[in-house]
């Protein structure tokens, strides 16, 4: 296992677009659990291979309490089921120490395969649908400061900037 580093907001290597993964074999699985034991250390609760400079379409998130629920998701794709939407407060280890609230939509379903490959279906809701289609934006290269308002964006890229140069 290994600890990998996460790119961090305005990063342009957070903006390419992964490419879908061939096959699941074991250097996709090595790669997801190295990708589970950082996202576990940095105490988030999603992350995709985007953020470890790893341009492959991989996502692995955790939201149980416990942090016992290990989930992987390889080439996910989703769709809208309806138009409703809801708010939801949204963080990003990409983007530490901000929180905004977003709108996104409420109702999806989920197609991916599993880590040993398997094709599987999901109809999230809550918490799960939110941060299954943040991290598909992490995929497509796309952030949660890109649905905030160019001032709010432009001032959080300040105070990151400003963080990378003089850390502490
Ligand atoms: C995406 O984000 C997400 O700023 C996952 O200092 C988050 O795991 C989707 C984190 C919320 C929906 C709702 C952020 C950790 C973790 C920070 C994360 C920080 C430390 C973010
Ligand atoms: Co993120």
């Amino acid at each position: 296992m290994a600890l990998l580093n996460i790119l961090e907001f305005p990063d342009a290597r957070l903006r390419t677009v992964a490419k879908p993964v061939a096959d699941v074999d074991d250097q996709i699985r090595t790669l997801a659990d190295d990708m589970l034991e950082t996202m576990y250390h940095a105490q988030g609760i999603g992350l995709a291979a985007t953020q470890v400079n790893v341009h492959l379409r991989l996502v692995v998130m955790d939201l149980s309490e416990a942090g016992d629920q290990p989930m992987v998701l390889i080439n996910p794709e989703i769709e809208v089921l309806d138009d409703q939407t809801c708010p939801h407060q949204e963080g990003c280890l990409s983007v530490p120490g901000f929180y905004e609230t977003i709108q996104r939509p409420e109702h999806i379903r989920l197609s991916a395969r599993d880590r040993d490959g398997n094709p599987f279906e999901l109809l999230p809701d809550g918490l799960l649908a939110v941060c299954i289609q943040h991290e598909i934006d992490h995929l497509d290269g796309k952030l949660f400061v890109d649905y905030l308002s160019p001032i709010k964006r432009q001032r959080i890229r300040s105070k990151l900037e400003k963080l990378h140069r003089h850390p502490d």
